[in-house]
């Protein structure tokens, strides 16, 4: 029975972590949303985590996003020579962002 129990706390929290990712964002977080308003899709980048392509749900498809760090959004005109970019400063939010630059990012790095 105690085994039992055990099983089903780690399910629980198995569960809850992967339905609340935007409650997730930690400090020195860059998310990003495929909805405006802070809705829809989310994903979160940290500067340590260097130069990533976003994921298919935000490419070319940020309706919003919260920094609480610097950072970099991309959009590539031609790999790896031409790209256009954004300089992100902690502080910078959009609630609306698809009709701008992020209708076009590709990846997120810590510098332009
Ligand atoms: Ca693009």
């Amino acid at each position: 029975m105690i085994r039992y129990a055990t099983l089903a706390g780690l399910i629980a929290f198995a569960s809850l972590t992967v339905t609340a990712p935007a409650a997730q964002a930690g400090p020195g977080d860059i998310c990003m949303f495929s909805g405006r308003d802070y809705r829809g899709s989310s994903w979160c980048w940290n500067p340590g985590n260097g130069y990533v392509d976003v994921p298919p749900a935000l490419h070319d498809n940020v309706g919003s996003f919260r920094a609480t760090s610097d950072g970099c959004f991309i959009n590539w005109i031609e790999v790896p020579s031409k790209k256009e970019t954004r300089v992100v400063r902690s502080g910078d939010f959009r609630k609306v962002y698809d009709d701008d630059f992020g209708g076009k990012i590709d990846a997120v790095a810590p510098k332009c």
